[in-house]
């Protein structure tokens, strides 16, 4: 049995979180003495995926005995986020065995937190995954249509969260994404172009190798159909677009880790179920303009609080450009940098755009 069947099985019996409760401690302030051991038996494990309550975890990761164990959260840990991808310190019974539940004490610090804000179709803020170090931004070429400022939104996160991005268009068979692509001319993106029959999984596979990739975008865009075809036992489900609106109908309900195995070597890849909009409330742009280096550069010489945008007095990059010092590239690169400030600058008039 996979773990993934355990996912969505309503068969198991309720858990009682009063069975975890920890002792309150009085002296919270003080530092932890020999009689109350930070949990010093705690493995560490990889959280592949939630599902109400229940964290499906790997022990002994890329060990002979590596296995997955369902466990639960302690009650001290209150409402901090436990999501997949994190790396969770468990105790109690990890055997994995039927009818075991371990218990997770704490996680350990992550290298990077992928995130979007409460908007005017979602009112909570989400974290999506955790440790991952590549998005794999899915855009379908038609059905649903492609939606450029979905994909700046994406990318901004990305750039924010200290994230690679890669972009795939998938559905190539159903129509041309030249122009789509256009958009994206001056990143350092890699980008991949995905149909029916002619899915580019070696090179895909290639870049997940030795990467945590977190699979992204709109509902209905193939990316559980993707990530069936990279790794053979995913079995994920897959849905058919509403032909009506060409929205999908969010498939995928759950966020999961499931790891590549490719000739190179292995990968983590998480599938991610499609949301319709992407808050950006806790980006920080300067985080935006780091990300585009050779440009972030010459903005050292901008005038202090300097947009970048078209109509900024003195900015160095536009100056730069206009002057052609960028080569060729550089009016591309300029504009996508401009276009994605310009995405952050607009969150709070169009959440959904
Ligand atoms: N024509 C065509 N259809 C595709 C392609 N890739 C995926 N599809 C179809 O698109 C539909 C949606 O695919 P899914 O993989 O479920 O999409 P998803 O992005 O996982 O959707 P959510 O889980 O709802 O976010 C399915 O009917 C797929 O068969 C492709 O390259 N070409
Ligand atoms: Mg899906």
């Amino acid at each position: 049995m996979s773990w993934l069947d355990d996912l969505g099985d309503d068969d198991e019996p309720e858990f009682d979180e009063a069975d975890v409760r920890v002792r309150p401690n009085p002296k919270a302030n003080r530092p932890r003495t020999k009689r109350r051991p930070a949990h010093s038996d705690a493995e560490i494990a990889r959280v592949l995926g939630v599902d109400r309550g229940r964290y499906t975890v790997l022990v002994d990761e890329d060990l002979p005995n590596e296995h997955t164990v369902l466990a639960t959260r302690a009650r001290e840990l209150r409402k901090m986020p436990i999501v997949t991808g994190d790396r969770a310190r468990v105790v109690g019974d990890t055997s994995g065995d039927e009818g075991t539940l371990a218990r997770i004490v704490g996680i350990e610090e992550r290298t990077s937190l992928l995130r979007r804000s409460a908007d005017d179709t979602d009112q909570v803020e989400r974290v999506i995954v955790a440790n991952a170090d590549q998005m794999l931004v899915v855009v379908a070429a038609a059905d649903p249509e492609p939606r450029p400022r979905l994909v700046d939104r994406y990318l901004v996160a990305a750039l924010d969260a200290g994230i690679r991005p890669l972009l795939v268009v998938t559905k190539t068979d159903l129509a041309d994404p030249a122009e789509f692509l256009a958009h994206f001319d001056g990143l350092d993106l890699e980008v991949f172009t995905s149909g029916r029959e002619e899915m580019p999984l070696q090179r895909i596979g290639a870049a997940l190798v030795g990467h945590s990739t977190v699979f992204v975008g709109h509902s209905g865009v193939g990316k559980s159909t993707l990530v069936n075809a990279l790794v053979p036992d995913a079995r994920r489900a897959t849905g058919h677009v509403n032909e009506v609106t060409g929205r999908g109908r969010h498939t995928s309900s759950s966020t999961v880790s499931l790891r590549y195995r490719g000739e190179g070597g292995n990968g983590w890849v998480i599938d991610t179920p499609g949301v319709r909009s992407f808050g950006l409330g806790h980006v920080d742009p300067a985080n935006i303009l780091r990300a585009f280096t050779d440009l972030a550069e010459i903005a050292e010489e901008c005038p202090r609080g300097c947009t970048h945008l078209p109509d900024a007095p003195d900015c160095a990059i536009v100056e730069a450009v206009a002057e052609g010092r960028l080569g060729p590239g550089g009016a591309a690169r300029l504009d996508s940098l401009q276009r994605l400030l310009e995405t952050f600058a607009k969150k709070a008039q169009e959440p959904g755009a």
